[in-house]
């Protein structure tokens, strides 16, 4: 008996998902196919990196204090061209540059913001562990003409979409726009997106913790209480949990996305604000996971109610399964 299950595309799906919206004027389609097309060049580097000469470093640090890897900096400028002559953008910013990425004079400027991580996990490039790209589209709040940085520092919840490219095992497009999340796993023989994981569910609890706990002497004793909380032994309460770290936010969330846990970069003594950035990496993450019927939280309340400051402003970060969260928040707050 062959599959009954339709052969769906991404665009076909992203088409299909205009249908949806009555006055759709395309303008959003038209961005998500622009995006689609950034992936596969992005992934087409990615896949080869090891045998080209774009591994190493460009010795530039960004505005973060990392080391801009060359394929960071292929994937920033491949993700921009792609996005910025479609006529569906007014501004972009990017984790790899300081101020906001206006586009240029003699392209039309559209009604979306877009603000993206091109290539999560660097230090992990050269080590051929898995990679990501993340992005954050927003309607824009200016009126008209050139975005503005008011346009990028939206709080979370008013998202659009959000989703991310993992370039791992397989490639996946994940994403949502506010209708579930679902992924797409690239079929390099055709290059296509094909639907593989449709509304992707987290589970309400699962068995692992995924943060980098040599830090664990800096963390508050709330967080430290916590780890120890998941170690101790107690079948009835599924523990001790398993440990799981790649070290690259994208990997770390995804697998918290399909098998349940918790996912956490919390703020320590040295950095309160934790490594991760609101913008481009905490607020997309966390619509992915919210979306899927998770929990995110900076320890207090949800990621998307945090008002954003600055374009490149940290915050800690706990998502995952709804219980695992909710029990991380209690630690935190003293109450357990
Ligand atoms: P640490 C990768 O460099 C990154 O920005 C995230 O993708 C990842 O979650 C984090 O840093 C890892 O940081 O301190 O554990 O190496």
């Amino acid at each position: 008996m062959t599959s009954t299950k339709k052969f769906m595309t991404l665009e076909r799906f992203i088409n299909e998902q205009e249908q949806l919206h009555p006055n759709a004027t395309g303008e959003f389609t038209g961005l998500l196919h622009d995006l689609s097309l950034a992936a596969k060049l992005v992934w087409r580097e990615v896949s080869k990196a090891g045998l080209v000469n774009i591994l190493g470093t460009t010795h530039r640090l960004n505005v973060s204090g990392d080391v801009v890897k060359k394929l960071d900096e292929f994937a920033d400028e491949t993700v921009y061209r792609a996005m910025d002559h479609g006529g569906h953008v007014c501004v972009m910013a990017s984790e790899e540059n300081e101020d906001i990425l206006h586009i240029p004079d003699h392209y039309k400027a559209g009604k979306y913001v877009f603000l993206f991580d091109p290539l999560d996990g660097s230090s992990n490039i050269d080590a051929n562990i898995t990679l990501g790209t993340i992005f954050a589209i927003y309607e824009r709040v200016s009126k008209e003409g050139k975005g503005t940085l008011e346009d990028c520092l939206q709080p979370g919840y008013k998202q659009l979409a959000a989703g991310y490219i993992i370039y791992g095992t397989s490639t996946m497009f994940v994403y949502t726009t506010g209708r579930g999340v679902h992924g797409f796993t690239l079929d390099p023989s055709v290059g296509e997106f094909l639907l593989s994981h449709e509304n992707i569910r987290v589970p309400k609890k699962g068995k692992i913790y995924s943060m980098n706990e040599g830090n664990y002497r800096n963390w508050d004793d709330g967080m430290k209480y916590f780890v120890d909380y998941l170690k101790e032994t107690d079948k009835t309460t599924n523990r001790p949990y398993s440990l799981r770290y790649i070290g690259t936010m994208v990997g770390d969330a995804h697998r918290t996305l399909l098998y349940g846990g918790i996912f956490a970069y919390p703020g320590d003594k040295n950095n309160p604000e934790g490594k991760l950035r609101l913008c481009y990496e905490c607020n997309p993450m966390a619509f992915i996971i919210e979306q899927a019927g998770g929990r995110s939280s900076n320890g207090k309340h949800s990621i998307l109610q945090v008002q954003p400051t600055a374009l490149h402003q940290h915050t800690p970060v706990f998502l995952g399964s709804e219980e695992d969260v909710l029990i991380c928040e209690e630690f935190l707050s003293g109450n357990r």
